[in-house]
């Protein structure tokens, strides 16, 4: 046999080998609708990683929290049962508590500003962390700035929260700071919150206009007060020996598909953002857009000195002054 012939038979071989060799389907989870700044961000994704990898890694996308609430994904991706999620930060401190700092109050000026810090050295840092807990976190991509909604009365001062039966993400920090408003916490799982405010066992919930939009919150609350009180940050995040096993060239397509997916889901938080006050109140909301932020700031000063105490001042101040 020629030696042309044999580098021909041997690359039929491989070649016959890759083509019967079984396609890798995994799974990745969100807890808000297809239709969404998360949806687009997992469909693009899954598209992503299966184009980058010519079609032998498929990616199976669940939305609506199918598979559980985000705490819950969380331990799923952990134990490796389900291979990855797009989750906000809200239950992730109590897996990664390094990233508690990024759920405080006031702390980013605006979108730009966080995405910065995300996609610089302090954020790529955090994501390191994610590593000794079982996890590989890909990218963050985000929800956005969380605004207060309830079905009493219009927020425009913090007094107005005084009092407020709100349901809260099962985040301490969240918890902390908002118990500093006056607000009644009650922390409970996203796909439990729809049918808690229409039936009245909380007042109102707080979520970026992302979120009140594609889950239709606005059917169940009548108020929403534009306090952009904190930045609520996305991450996605794979079983760390599932990223393990894939081959140097499969590992920089999941991380490159990460990259387009939150490039999709910022576009799209940034169109929810511009479209969405009208929106909401061509769907009946009473939106109050010109509250006094330095007032909120100020009704949160304990809280933070608090803060201050547990994350370290110059930690705070180096995000805040992040350029
Ligand atoms: O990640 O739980 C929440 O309020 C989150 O913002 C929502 O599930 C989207």
């Amino acid at each position: 046999m020629k030696l042309s012939q044999l580098v021909l038979g041997v690359s039929l071989a491989f070649g016959l080998v890759a083509g019967a060799a079984a396609q890798t389907v995994m799974k990745i989870s969100i807890s808000t609708s297809q239709n969404s700044h998360q949806g687009v961000a997992i469909d693009t994704f899954a598209k992503e990683v299966e184009k980058r990898t010519n079609g032998r890694y498929k990616v199976q996308t669940f939305y609506n929290g199918a598979l559980g609430g985000e705490r819950e994904s969380m331990e799923a991706v952990q134990l490796g049962t389900q291979e990855l999620t797009l989750t906000s930060t809200g239950p992730v401190p109590n897996f990664v508590p390094e990233t508690k700092i990024l759920d405080v109050p006031f702390l980013f000026r605006d979108k730009a500003h966080a995405r910065a810090v995300l996609d610089g050295p302090i954020g790529q840092d955090l994501l390191k962390k994610f590593e000794a807990k079982g996890f590989k976190a890909l990218v963050w991509a985000e929800n956005g700035f969380r605004h207060m909604t309830n079905s009493k009365r219009d927020v425009k001062a913090p007094e107005d929260l005084k009092g407020l039966k709100m349901r809260t993400m099962e985040n301490p920090v969240h918890i902390a700071a908002y118990k500093g408003f006056g607000i009644i916490t009650t922390p409970m799982a996203f796909p439990e919150v729809f049918t808690a405010l229409q039936q009245g066992t909380v007042d109102g919930q707080e979520n970026p206009l992302s979120v009140i939009i594609s889950a239709k919150f606005d059917q169940v609350q009548k108020h929403l007060s534009l306090t952009g009180h904190v930045y609520s940050p996305c991450v996605i995040v794979m079983n760390k020996a599932a990223f393990d096993k894939l081959a140097p060239a499969d590992k920089q397509a999941f991380l490159d598909a990460a990259k387009e997916a939150a490039k999709a889901n910022r576009a799209r938080v940034d169109e929810d953002d511009t479209k969405g006050v009208a929106d909401l109140r061509a769907k009946g909301m009473t939106v109050i857009d010109n509250i006094d932020k330095a007032k909120f700031v100020q009704a949160l000063a304990p809280v933070n000195a608090e803060f201050e105490k547990q994350f370290g001042k110059a930690n705070l101040e180096k995000i805040r002054n992040y350029k």
